[in-house]
């Protein structure tokens, strides 16, 4: 009696621990190149399918000597702006998309040169959901749709 009571509660443990590392999927996740000490930008789409409301509070890498959520958007005078966001909202069921000319994951002050076929690790901080380790490509802005519009190209 006392054995399957231990096994039941390994089970829920382990159920659990699968449920919220699904939680919250990274899709499209690429990063613009860029040089020694400049600045480029990572974009993915983040989906929540984890039943719970959540938010992302920031990111952090290795591979610059910041890293800070940005908005880009138009101001008053047409010129496009980057606002930095403290936190981003994710809905339950909701698609966020870090794209350029939108919402983007701003590095700053790159450590090394970022060359298209190379990859980076991007940590991304959540309110409610652990963090989650991200691996992804460098791709050249031409090749993902001309340059951007959020200002990183020197
Ligand atoms: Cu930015």
């Amino acid at each position: 009696m006392r054995k399957d009571r231990v096994l039941f509660l390994m089970i829920g443990i382990l159920m659990s621990a699968c449920g919220s590392s699904r939680g919250i999927e990274v899709e499209e996740a690429w990063v613009r190149s860029g040089l020694q000490d400049g600045n480029t930008a990572a974009y993915m789409t983040i989906v929540n399918e984890s039943g719970q409301a959540d938010a992302l509070l920031g990111v952090s890498s290795d591979i610059a000597r910041f890293a800070e959520l940005h908005l880009s958007q138009a101001g008053s005078d047409g010129v496009m702006q980057m606002i930095p966001q403290e936190s981003i909202d994710l809905p339950t069921g909701g698609r966020l998309e870090l794209k350029p000319g939108s919402y983007h994951k701003m590095l700053t002050g790159l450590n090394q040169d970022l060359v298209p076929g190379d990859t980076i690790t991007i940590m991304l901080d959540f309110e409610n959901h652990e963090d989650i380790s991200v691996t992804i490509p460098v791709k050249d802005s031409a090749e993902m749709g001309g340059a951007g519009m959020d200002g990183h190209m020197p």
